[in-house]
């Protein structure tokens, strides 16, 4: 007997700050959107200020991925993508086409390699809380145990 529950669900965060073949970074979000398989809802995309020492502004957006994929393949579809979209790669916190980060996972804590879910960086971070509360509110962050709206307001309140 097939099932076609998938065995995960993921929450993949998008942001983009250079035109690519697909136009300015919000077209480059939607395009990624649409090249990601297994997208169950998508967040609106938001315009946010740059963290870190690029001077442009990123678009921004999260979506919720269904999948059989376990996190490892997931992130090799991912850094396809990253590729056919014309990122460079080992150039960190530049300006990029589009970067895909794996923000959380249905089965919880995951860590190999240098694979870590969920992402290290995300409780501090508006530009992913915001879309993340957009389209999962009350998914439970599993190392704190709070939920994306509580981690988002205790953000906005600078905490
Ligand atoms: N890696 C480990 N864990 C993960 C995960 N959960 N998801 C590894 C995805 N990748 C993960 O990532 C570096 C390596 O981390 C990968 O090889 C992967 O195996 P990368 O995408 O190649 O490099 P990066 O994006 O430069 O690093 P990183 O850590 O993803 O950078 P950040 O933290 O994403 O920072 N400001 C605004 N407003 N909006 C932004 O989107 N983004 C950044 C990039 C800086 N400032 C920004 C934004
Ligand atoms: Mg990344």
């Amino acid at each position: 007997m097939t099932s076609s529950t998938p065995a995960s669900l993921y929450v993949v965060a998008l942001g983009s700050n250079r035109r690519g073949r697909h136009g300015a970074p919000e077209a480059e979000l939607r395009a990624a959107l649409a090249a990601i398989d297994g997208v169950v809802r998508a967040s609106p995309i938001i315009a946010t200020a740059p963290l870190g020492p690029s001077r442009r502004r990123f678009a921004n957006a999260a979506a919720l991925i269904a999948s059989d994929e376990a996190p490892p393949a997931l992130l090799a579809r991912l850094k396809r993508i990253e590729r056919d979209f014309g990122r460079r790669r080992g150039r960190r916190w530049d300006m990029r086409v589009i970067d895909l980060d794996i923000i959380l996972w249905s089965g919880g804590a995951w860590a190999s390699g240098d694979l870590v879910i969920p992402h290290p960086q995300f409780r501090r971070r508006g530009f992913v809380l915001q879309p993340l509360n957009a389209i999962v509110p009350d998914w439970r962050d599993p190392l704190t145990g709070r939920t994306m709206r509580q981690l988002a307001m205790l953000l906005g309140k600078g905490a």
